[in-house]
């Protein structure tokens, strides 16, 4: 199709949208060619109309130019009817800088944002079209992407008034912005604030998914969650905050330049976290068990409690009650260093080991067993294996995993030996669990796996994560 005949055919829409345009404008009077040629002008230049392809047909979806139209009403915070109304065709005619609009993020009137760092959202209801663990994953995730580049912090309630509440509901559903049906609008959110301030909703009339079919709610969320802290839309293609959705694989997400220096406007970068000196243990922080970014060492069973390893400290708990206690490693067992980085329990020797480095110690009780610490190349490790990242015993199979990196090995507490074949890939033998692995744990036939500040729950009889939770969920944050 020629330039001409494109022309005549977006005319055509574009009449059509301002025709249908509630309400007119003031006047009421329809809007001549002059005009019609005057706003095609206007959003080829800044809203690059004639650039993109024209689709030949689109169930429910409206036509290249309505969509660009509700672009700018996006983008200039109109009301986003799609139509030329006249608080649109006002915007149109106001002077402006020449350049599409570019530059980049905006945020709202006034710059609203929160005045503290440590934020709390609630997931008050669940979309049918995912998994309840998938959709908390998914807003984690979303969070995650602002956390990382800025000090804030955010930490999931489960009841109560939280500082961002997140819901899923179809058309009218108790603020002023019903949803539509079907595309259009998938999402909104507010800005910080008292109140309905920073929610977040979601249209249940979409379809939401965890991968790259339409609409992605981790990147949804993601641009959501923007708004929800103050950052309004950008003019700079293929930012997270540009109205426009971009199929990006959300795996392989990263947030653009134009973000981040939107974001750190309003709240700058992350704080360093001063790194606790080994040589002041009495000064270093003791870290909280709810702080939102806390991330264990180790993990293990002892005699039917937990313990969960950090730095200097490791926490104690009884599965079935609510208190915690927070002990210094070293006076519990003077002989271990700082710094656990495995640790698994074998119940029926009533024997605990614990690894940092290429070496480890079993202990029984208080005790340290003769001849430790020894090196982990005596299990069976070859010598390229530095360190353990985490370790668990199945009491039922007998068989105790050591994870490194991607890998994990199995060994054998009855043989005291390795099995062949190994290692294996961790994620051919755990589907679900990725990356690298923090701390992790047995109870009640699942394992517990620990990887930054969320836990996922592996259920080995079908070899499914089956819940994911944050990493602090065993106490009563
Ligand atoms: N929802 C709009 C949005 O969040 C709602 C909205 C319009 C809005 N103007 C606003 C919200 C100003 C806050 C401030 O942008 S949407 C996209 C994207 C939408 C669009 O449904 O159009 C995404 C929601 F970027 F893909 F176009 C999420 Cl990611
Ligand atoms: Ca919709
Ligand atoms: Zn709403
Ligand atoms: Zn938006």
């Amino acid at each position: 199709m020629n330039m001409r005949m494109k022309r005549v055919l977006l005319m055509l829409a574009l009449q059509l949208a301002i025709s249908n345009a509630v309400p007119l404008r003031p006047e009421n009077t329809p809007i001549g060619e002059d005009e019609t040629t005057f706003v095609l002008d206007y959003l080829e230049k800044y809203y690059g109309l004639s650039s993109d392809p024209i689709p030949v047909e689109r169930k429910r979806s409206n036509s290249p130019v309505e969509q660009k139209i509700q672009e700018m009403q996006r983008f200039l915070g109109l009301k986003v009817t799609g139509k030329v109304d006249s608080d649109t065709l006002e915007m149109m005619h106001k002077p402006r800088c020449g350049v599409p609009d570019v530059g980049k993020y905006s945020f709202f009137p006034g710059s609203p944002r929160w005045n503290k760092h440590d934020l709390t959202y609630r997931i008050e209801n669940y979309t049918p079209d995912m998994s309840k663990a998938d959709v908390e994953f998914s807003i984690q995730k979303a969070f995650q992407v602002w956390s990382e580049v800025t000090p804030l912090t955010f930490q999931k309630l489960n009841e109560g008034q939280a500082d961002i509440m997140i819901s899923f509901a179809s058309e009218a559903h108790g603020d002023f912005y019903p949803f539509d049906g079907p595309e259009g609008t998938l999402a909104h959110a507010y800005h910080p604030g008292k109140g309905i301030g920073g929610d977040a909703h979601f249209d249940e009339d979409e379809t939401w998914t965890k991968d790259s079919r339409r609409y992605n709610l981790f990147i949804v969320a993601a641009h959501e969650f923007g708004h929800s802290l103050g950052l309004y839309h950008s003019n700079v293609p293929h930012s997270l905050m540009f109205p426009h959705y971009s199929d990006s694989d959300p795996n392989t997400f990263q947030l653009h330049q134009d973000d981040i220096n939107g974001i750190q406007t309003l709240y700058g970068p992350p704080l360093k976290s001063p790194k606790p000196t080994r040589s002041t243990p009495k000064t270093s922080a003791v870290p909280s068990t709810c702080s939102p970014n806390l991330v264990f060492d180790a993990v293990t069973t002892i005699r039917g409690e937990m313990l969960f390893f950090k730095d200097s400290h490791f926490w104690r708990k009884h599965p079935q009650l609510t208190e915690v206690d927070l002990n210094l490693i070293s006076s519990f067992w003077p002989f271990l260093p700082t710094g656990i980085e495995a640790a698994y329990e074998v119940g029926s020797k009533d024997q605990v080991l614990f690894f940092k480095g290429n070496q480890y110690w079993a202990i029984n009780g208080y005790d340290l067993l003769p001849r430790y610490p020894k090196n982990i190349q005596t299990l069976g490790f070859p010598s390229n294996v530095r360190k353990i990242d985490a370790a668990v015993h199945d009491k039922y199979s007998g068989q105790t995993y050591f994870f490194v990196d991607d890998l994990y090995w199995r060994y054998d507490e009855h043989r005291q030996a390795m099995n062949p074949g190994y290692p294996r890939k961790i994620n051919s033998d755990f589907p679900g669990i990725e990356s690298k692995i923090d701390a992790v744990f047995y109870h009640q036939r699942n394992f517990y796996f620990f990887q930054g500040s969320q836990q996922l729950q592996f259920e080995p009889s079908s070899k499914r994560v089956i819940q994911i939770m944050n990493s602090n969920s065993w106490f009563d944050c």
